[in-house]
């Protein structure tokens, strides 16, 4: 599905669009997925809202929008793990990772209709430095996502220029600096994916529209490509999704580097 050119364009741009990663009966099954467990969250009296915290929002702004999340959410429904296992999906991460790819973390994200709230522009790399970045996210839409319902927006290239100095607000760039809306609209429908390393400036726009926005975000790396802090553990974090982890002992935050990995 995602040609050489495509592994070119995601090289020279730091991002590429799969359209139709699943299929639509898959789109269906996961929305109800992704309801029922922000549902089961809330009525167990779980906050599900993680808007992005910080001063890029005034008061007001933050008290109006929301942002349902669930990590992991391959631990609340099975539904979940046949995504981080479907063929497709993992036949692109190979195209641009190699044929070695591991989990890293995945998380469920809707933006409710009309209040859905957006992501200030950031780099992902601050909340998971490894050492030779190959870490991407795949964020899969169950959701038609254009600019009135807050799609993602990427800043091409940038993830050619190396960590960037944040915010002193939290780990997001200057909004007055990098404004979301002037990020390259990844405009998608339901089942397409948008791929983008964790270099590559990136956030989106609340929603305004009446339709919900859901995504699905997973992100993987070369299990070659270590980390270098321990900030963001997972659970199921270091599955293998393709091929083999050629470090004969799992590497975990904890772990010395077995010598073998060692350069
Ligand atoms: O899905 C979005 O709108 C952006 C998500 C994002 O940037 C993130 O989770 O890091």
């Amino acid at each position: 599905m995602l040609t050489a050119k495509d592994a070119e364009f995601y090289r020279e741009n730091g991002y590429v669009t799969v359209p139709g990663i699943i299929p639509p009966e898959m789109v269906e099954d996961l929305r109800g997925a992704a309801d029922a467990a922000i549902a089961r969250m809330n009525a167990h009296k779980v906050e599900t809202n993680k808007l992005w915290g910080g001063e890029w929002l005034s008061k007001d702004e933050r008290g109006a929008q929301v942002v349902d999340a669930i990590h992991d959410p391959h631990f609340h429904d099975a539904a979940f793990f046949r995504l981080v296992a479907h063929r497709p999906f993992i036949d692109a991460l190979v195209a641009l990772l190699g044929p070695n790819v591991q989990l890293h973390h995945s998380k469920l994200l809707a933006k409710p209709a009309a209040k859905g709230g957006g992501f200030p522009m950031h780099q992902d790399y601050p909340y998971f430095p490894h050492e030779r970045h190959t870490m991407l996210a795949c964020s899969i839409y169950l959701d038609d996502a254009d600019e009135e319902n807050g799609c993602i927006r990427v800043v091409p290239g940038t993830h050619k220029l190396g960590p960037m100095a944040c915010d002193p607000g939290g780990y997001y760039l200057p909004p007055k600096d990098y404004p979301v809306a002037e990020g390259v609209p990844c405009n998608s429908k339901a089942g397409d994916a948008v791929i983008f390393n964790y270099l590559t400036v990136h956030g989106s726009e609340p929603n305004r529209s009446p339709r919900p926005r859901r995504n699905i975000l997973i992100q993987a790396r070369d299990p070659e490509d270590l980390p270098t802090n321990e900030h963001h553990q997972s659970r199921g974090q270091g599955m293998m999704l393709a091929g083999i982890n050629p470090i004969p002992v799992p590497a975990r935050w904890d772990e010395k580097k077995p010598a073998a990995a060692k350069a």
